[in-house]
């Protein structure tokens, strides 16, 4: 980058009305999470390809992901999974992450690879499974208050295959029931996080199917119960961006699980396959990050970002270098969308001016921006190339093949 080429952009920003301290700001406050279970082998229900020095505990897998954080200054929390990543000592492993200049974020249960939650966890009609499922949301309650995490990050394989195959308004009551015993537990500052998926690998029924039904439990539970947006759970078509205003404006979307999809819940790099909606998307946050009512603007600063991929064929810290770029990048362009401009053409009823202000943020080449930005923040102004030639890569091949997966 050259000095020329960030004044030739901030004059073209200036003469269209942008506060330029500000997006940098912003940019420079932008915090996603990566997923532990985003560095260990993973692939298809077909074969899981192992790659050469993957992680082979939960101390290597903080290691790698202290690394993304090193050179993208953008995630420094690492979201957990329990039993995944379940150790002797909770503090140890604190520490570890401490010592790499990360820290632990969002612990996710599991009730999805037990032998026993093969009809269902917490909507099992069994109570005493119902029991086994609850306790290990209990225990990851725990795990949470001694690593010092706000977090608490549900998603439930339950449902069924066949109509009649069990009670679904039952199963409804069941899960309430289990979620408030949890809800419950949590310290006062902690946030559940409800995601919801509509198939797989339930494929008749899933119990919490969409965001009006995780929206729907987590206002029983209380103002600490949250919605969960993965891009990747939606049937095809749908608009994503609309949910995420809905929920901002009910003061209820906890965070994200980006990743990109094409047909299911592929859990690709972020903005890969459809970049336009993660822009979108932004836009939408940006937007209710000026609304008028405190409590919208609240909801929209402190949305908890995460990834949720699996990086099947690539490299996988890389791959979230890649994904963190890219994310940085649709939310820059969202910053210069001029909302003035866009409210203007609203109230003029100008459908294609209203538009087009929105769209011209997504057609700016933020390079030497995020270039600016990143040299402000001590990282490399290129991630990725600083990553490559860190010879890091290379080092951990010592680990061999066989590592961790989920
Ligand atoms: C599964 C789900 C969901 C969840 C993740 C971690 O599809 O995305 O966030 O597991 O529990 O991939
Ligand atoms: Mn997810
Ligand atoms: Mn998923």
């Amino acid at each position: 980058m050259t000095d020329q080429s960030y004044a030739i952009f901030e004059r073209q920003q200036r003469d269209r009305g942008i506060d330029l301290e500000t997006v940098k700001d912003k940019l420079k406050t932008l915090k996603v999470e990566t997923p532990s279970w985003g560095y260990g082998d993973s692939g298809t229900r077909f074969k899981v390809f192992q790659q050469d020095g993957v992680p082979r505990d939960p101390f290597e897998k903080i290691e790698d992901a202290a690394q993304v954080n090193k050179y993208t200054g953008m995630s420094p929390s690492v979201a957990i999974h329990i039993p995944w990543d379940k150790v002797d000592n909770y503090g140890e492993l604190k520490q570890h992450a401490l010592d790499h200049g990360v820290d632990i974020g969002a612990v996710n249960p599991n009730t999805f690879q037990d032998d026993d939650y093969k009809l269902g966890s917490i909507t099992n009609s069994d109570s005493a499974i119902r029991r086994k499922a609850t306790d290990h949301l209990l225990e990851c309650v725990d795990i949470a208050k001694t690593v010092g995490s706000k977090a608490l990050s549900l998603w439930f394989a339950d449902g069924t295959n066949y109509p009649g195959q069990a009670d679904i308004r039952r199963r409804k009551h069941w899960m309430h029931e289990c979620l408030s015993e949890m809800y419950q537990a949590m310290d006062d500052d902690m946030r559940m996080l409800i995601e919801y998926k509509f198939f797989e690998p339930a494929f008749y029924h899933t119990d919490l199917a969409d965001w009006g039904m995780a929206y729907n439990m987590a206002q029983k539970l209380g103002e600490r119960a949250e919605v969960l947006v993965d891009t990747g759970h939606h049937p095809q078509a749908t608009n994503v961006e609309h949910i995420v205003a809905y929920l901002m404006d009910e003061h209820r979307l906890g965070g994200f699980h980006f990743n990109s999809r094409k047909y299911a819940d592929d859990d690709l790099i972020a903005a890969a396959h459809h970049p336009y909606e993660l822009f979108l998307i932004f836009y939408q946050i940006v937007s209710a990050q000026t609304d008028t009512n405190p409590a919208v603007r609240n909801n929209a600063e402190n949305i908890s970002y995460m990834l949720d991929q699996c990086h099947n064929l690539e490299p996988k810290i890389p791959a979230m270098i890649r994904s963190l770029i890219n994310v940085q990048t649709q939310y820059a362009k969202a910053l210069l969308i001029n909302l003035d401009e866009v409210s203007e053409a609203q109230e003029k009823h100008d459908v294609l001016a209203a538009e087009h202000a929105v769209r011209k943020g997504f057609e700016c080449d933020v390079t030497p921006l995020l270039e600016v930005v990143r040299e402000e923040m001590g990282v490399p102004a290129d991630p990725m190339a600083a990553y490559l030639k860190s010879g890091y890569g290379d080092k951990i091949l010592a680990r061999g093949k066989g590592g961790a997966s989920w």
